[in-house]
């Protein structure tokens, strides 16, 4: 589909649902969202809740931009890689000048970091490692997009290939302690699912201290209703773990070592691995070197096999660990589906994995308005439709998976979640995250990621 960003339709008003944009349409207003939030630097990853770049949020961006403008998308990628510390780390937020989000650049105070980068300010922690699957999407979106993109993504692949394997070895050398093989997080943020019920219980052990300097929330005031935000007691501890990290001086090797919160993320872990098999591909056929080659088939074969050895033996789902005190964290979450995006688990496990997915208990529930999973199970006590990563459908989740089930050759599969997806966000608004129920966008609207997603989606090859 070519995308027609000069035509768009009346602009979507919040709360339920007024309105139902047809394809090009949509693909309108998504492109339209994302040229309102570039502020020529950055696409920010929301207009008002979020006014920096997010490191995930710019990989998913890149996709939705390459659509539009390739130079754009991988003028964007550079920005993020910009930012990598010296480590190899890709930081989880690089500031723009706005002081409208908290906590900002003062509070993060990562100019304490030996390793941090010299010309931009940026936070401290990490998020998942989607970047190698933004490039080969934005590469190959390139080669089908006239000879001048596709000389242009080659080259940029090429350039961009050597930072990408060092924010995978970072994530091999300073992240996997333990012999689960999991890649640990050391703040909730980290796994990008912020106050999902997958950290309450490592959560409980963190426990603010009297030194925790006083701060004022921005985001509550920003949002519909403050309740669909993480709480009070929660921001605590989010605050609490940066006060340490601070303290650490962000030498990476303390932080794991001290730090009250440190947990096995299987999500990550699974993305961890797949991202990996396309850097490798990649690095094949840029003839990169043959041992840093070796060394992400090695790291993609550990990380596979970490994932499918947290299966639950009875649910098959996926569990993460909490490395401080050696337990598996059960919760039914979506991230238990992560053996369905890396491949990896036994074909028994897989199956049972598959059809929970179908069933009423995730996205086959008959009372969703787009069958595509919540980020819990609407069966699980606790459950909430309204409040960010407790229950609400997030279009950027749905479309990760719908990725892996096209390139693991589950075209069918594949192509419910994309259906779904678009029609979980036809109404235009581009919610950051929607009840499953109403299909009301909650959150911020306009969110780049959810726009990305669905320009994606929309014009498919
Ligand atoms: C949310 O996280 C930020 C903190 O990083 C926040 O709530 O302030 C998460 O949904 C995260 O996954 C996302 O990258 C970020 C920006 O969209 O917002």
């Amino acid at each position: 589909m070519t995308v027609d960003t000069t035509r768009t339709t009346e602009s979507a008003s919040g709360g339920r649902r007024p309105v139902r944009f047809t394809e090009p349409a949509l693909a309108a207003r998504a492109a339209r969202v994302l040229r309102d939030n570039d502020t020529g630097a950055v696409i920010t990853a929301a207009p008002r809740l979020y006014p920096h770049m997010w490191s995930w949020d710019a990989a998913f961006i890149s996709i939705g931009l390459a659509r539009l403008d390739v130079q754009r998308a991988i003028a964007e990628l550079d920005t993020l890689f910009a930012a990598q510390w010296r480590n190899g780390m890709v930081p989880h937020i690089v500031f723009t000048d706005d002081d409208a989000y908290f906590p900002g650049p003062d509070r993060w105070g990562t100019d304490v970091a030996q390793d941090g980068p010299r010309d931009v300010r940026t936070s401290g922690i990490c998020q998942p490692p989607v970047h190698a699957i933004a490039v080969r999407r934005v590469l190959d979106i390139a080669r089908r997009s006239g000879p001048h993109d596709r000389i242009d993504a080659e080259r940029f692949a090429r350039r961009i290939w050597p930072k990408l394997y060092a924010w995978h070895r970072w994530l091999v050398e300073y992240r996997t302690p333990g012999s689960s093989g999991l890649i640990a997080i050391v703040h909730g943020w980290e796994s990008g699912m912020d106050n999902s019920p997958r950290w309450d219980v490592p959560y409980d052990a963190v426990h603010p201290g009297a030194a925790l300097p006083p701060y004022v929330r921005k985001d509550v005031r920003l949002v519909g209703d403050p309740a669909e935000r993480p709480t009070d007691r929660e921001y605590d501890r989010y605050l609490w773990l940066i006060e340490e990290m601070r303290r650490a001086g962000y030498d990476q090797r303390t932080i794991v070592e001290n730090s009250s919160f440190l947990v096995g993320d299987v999500f990550i872990t699974a993305l961890f691995a797949v991202s990996c098999d396309v850097l490798l591909e990649l690095g094949t056929e840029f003839g990169q070197e043959p041992e840093q080659l070796a060394d992400l088939a090695d790291w993609a074969a550990k990380a596979r096999a970490a994932v499918a050895g947290s299966c639950h033996s009875v649910s098959g789902m996926a569990r993460d660990r909490d490395l401080r005190t050696g337990r598996w964290l059960d919760t039914q979450t979506i991230a238990g589906f992560s053996p369905l995006l890396c491949g990896g688990a036994p074909d028994d496990v897989q199956l049972k994995l598959l059809s929970l997915l179908d069933s009423d208990r995730w996205a086959g529930n008959p009372d969703l308005l787009a069958p595509v999973p919540p980020s819990v199970s609407p069966m699980r006590p606790g459950f909430n439709p309204r409040q960010y990563w407790r229950g609400p459908q997030w279009p950027v989740v749905v479309w990760l998976f719908s990725w892996a089930f096209e390139r693991r050759g589950w075209q069918d599969r594949a192509r419910k979640l994309r259906d779904g997806g678009i029609r979980l966000t036809e109404d235009g608004s581009f919610g950051e995250y929607y009840e499953p129920f109403t299909g009301e966008p909650l959150g911020s609207t306009d969110q780049s990621w959810t726009a990305a997603v669905v320009l994606d989606w929309l014009c498919a090859f």
